[in-house]
């Protein structure tokens, strides 16, 4: 386990009363922060697992009830890709050099959890009507689902934060749930400027070093860690 970041958490603010000014995705309702883990084994490439199916909205109930884990960030950041790494298949979810193309709610069981691939947002070319119907979505999603015990926020290493970025910032405190920011494609920049980024983002985002977690998909960097730490949330610990 890493020791609590020196930084003031926004977790423990949250707890507190909540805070609205768009700084740390922190501590949600079970108590748990979901934070980096620390090295090992990918827990979750020995599971078996299965695609249950994609669901146009939040509401639908599934057979066993477990906890879920949903993926959310921009079009084309690597959701799906890391969904893959982490389940250690390359064809389970849908990959493609053409973003949007994840639109609905894709249901992934393993035997104590459920990962989910969500719609990415930011999409340039989406329609008026398309975007706010993801929006809609992501909403309900983030407000009413029982079982979402943490969310996993994707960024592309090589950029800062958007505008979509900085409004699902707001929605992830607001939602008040566990998550973790990801930065994704580390393989695209040298290992020492990929530190540097990792340093420079958590300052952007007002995050804890140890909220932030560096992965790439193609090179495996981060994923066992970041395994661990989906495996830690579903059961409501720190890892
Ligand atoms: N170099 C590199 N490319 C990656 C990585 N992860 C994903 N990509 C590429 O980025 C593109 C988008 O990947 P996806 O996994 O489909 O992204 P997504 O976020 O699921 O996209 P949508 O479903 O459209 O929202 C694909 O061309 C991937 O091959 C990575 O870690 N490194
Ligand atoms: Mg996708």
């Amino acid at each position: 386990m890493r020791p609590a970041g020196q930084r003031e958490s926004g977790a423990a603010e949250a707890e507190k009363g909540g805070r609205s000014d768009g700084r740390a995705v922190g501590k949600g309702a079970q108590g748990a922060p979901f934070s980096r883990a620390g090295g090992g084994p990918n827990p979750l490439a020995s599971q078996p697992v299965e695609f249950i199916g994609s669901f146009p909205d939040a509401g639908m109930r599934l057979e066993p009830s477990l906890p879920e884990i949903a993926f959310i960030g921009r079009s084309n950041v690597g959701k799906s890709s890391l969904i893959n790494a982490l389940l250690g298949r390359p064809g389970m979810a849908r990959v493609s050099s053409s973003p949007g193309k994840t639109t609905l709610l894709n249901f992934y069981r393993l035997p104590s959890l459920y990962l989910v691939d969500l719609p990415g947002y930011g999409f340039a070319r989406a329609s008026k009507t398309d975007r706010a119907g993801y929006r809609k979505l992501i909403h309900s999603y983030l407000r009413s689902r029982q079982t979402l015990s943490g969310i996993v926020w994707l960024l592309d290493i090589r950029h800062d934060p958007s505008k979509e970025d900085r409004e699902m910032q707001a929605l992830l405190i607001e939602s008040r749930r566990p998550v973790l920011a990801v930065l994704t494609k580390s393989d695209k920049l040298s290992r020492a400027t990929a530190a540097a980024r990792q340093r420079e983002l958590a300052e952007t985002l007002q995050l804890r070093n140890d909220q932030v977690e560096m992965t790439s998909s193609r090179s495996a960097t981060g994923i066992a860690e970041l395994a661990q730490s989906v495996l830690a949330a579903a059961q409501g610990e720190n890892p």
